[in-house]
């Protein structure tokens, strides 16, 4: 399977996160990427390529226009108000408060694209979005072309950001733009399966109201697990989108017996979508040993798990999402991969 991957991912490496009240090392860190292709290398994938320029009418589609213009210029802003560290949000519209007015002050428009305050952004958090933002892109360019499956190794992830908002590590929603690009290249119908164990509201709020894009998510119940505020399983669609919105909440301590149940239901319903393309989000934080998250799926789930989605017989675009146990994000990563070759 190609890999597609671009070393840019370093320029964005904040040196804090605000997690329980401490500032700590962030938890989507570079590392978790240099495991990943240690694995990759160690199984034979051999074929990893940079991804070339992101295509930039394709965000801008995808994206609010004055959003682009913060990320790409918020970092000049914030040093030039004389702000000493890194860019960490402080202050949001929060309710009954005026929710579409961007400010003219750099800390307050922080605030307003942010979604949550422990993503922080650095000089380099822009072009690292973008090069993740590359990745999808040329993986999903590799599927047009007739591949059956390619691999974006993407950092940051991208399944929090909505059209115009950042956090939950996330800037760009790099499986978002892959279904776009699927729908512009021709595919009637794209399913986006979300596996990570958080709910990727983003990928779900920039279709919502939409009837050519399916949108199924297996993750911690909102009640419990972030981003707490979306991701009920009576979040169904809107309008003519009403039935493409399928969330599979579960529990705190959930097993893989109990994971794999949603998964099939996931799969079942987006075969009955009638899915011309699929593009999961890879997110391997359902793993038992993962730092932020509380299910308790094992290693040689992943393969299962691979194999399951290659039954379907779709074109299939893999997008990594989240995986935090740093020692495992490699093989559990890479046993999806290879679950779903070998099925
Ligand atoms: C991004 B992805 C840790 C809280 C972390 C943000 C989680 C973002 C996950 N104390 N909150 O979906 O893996
Ligand atoms: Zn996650």
């Amino acid at each position: 399977m190609q890999v597609f991957f671009s070393e840019d991912h370093r320029r964005h490496f904040p040196q804090a996160e605000l997690s329980a009240g401490e500032f700590v090392t962030p938890y989507e860190r570079p590392s978790r990427v240099e495991n990943i292709l240690a694995r990759l290398k160690l199984r034979q994938f051999t074929q990893i390529e940079a991804p070339g320029p992101a295509d930039m009418a394709a965000i801008a589609r995808l994206c609010a226009p004055d959003y682009l213009q913060f990320l790409e210029t918020a970092w000049d802003e914030w040093k030039a108000a004389g702000c000493a560290g890194e860019i960490i949000a402080a202050t949001f519209p929060a309710r009954r408060m005026q929710m579409s007015r961007p400010p003219r002050n750099i800390d307050g428009k922080v605030g307003y694209y942010a979604l949550a305050n422990e993503t922080a952004i650095t000089g380099g958090t822009w072009v690292a979005a973008l090069s993740s933002a590359a990745s999808a892109q040329a993986a999903t360019r590799h599927v047009i072309g007739g591949a059956r499956a390619a691999f974006a190794l993407c950092r940051p992830p991208g399944h929090h950001a909505t059209a115009d908002m950042y956090g939950g590590y996330c800037f760009i929603n790099n499986a978002a733009l892959a279904a776009e690009q699927l729908r512009a290249s021709g595919a009637a119908r794209v399913a986006i399966l979300d596996i990570d164990f958080h709910h990727g509201n983003g990928t779900q709020d920039i279709f919502y109201h939409r009837d050519d894009i399916f949108f199924a998510s297996l993750h911690g119940a909102p009640e419990d697990a972030f981003p707490y505020f979306l991701g009920f399983a009576d979040e169904t669609g809107a309008g003519r989108g009403e039935g493409t919105t399928l969330n599979l909440p579960m529990l705190p301590g959930t097993p893989y017996s109990v994971w794999c149940q949603a998964l099939k239901q996931a799969i079942a319903a987006i075969t009955a979508f009638g899915a011309d393309a699929l593009i999961v989000s890879l997110g391997v934080d359902t793993y038992k040993d993962d730092p932020i998250s509380f299910f308790r799926l094992d290693s040689p789930d992943y393969l299962d798990i691979g194999q399951r989605i290659a039954a379907m017989g779709l074109p299939t675009v893999f997008c990594m999402e989240g995986g935090y146990a740093i020692e495992a994000v490699g093989v559990n990563t890479v046993n999806v991969l290879e679950g779903f070759l070998d099925a």
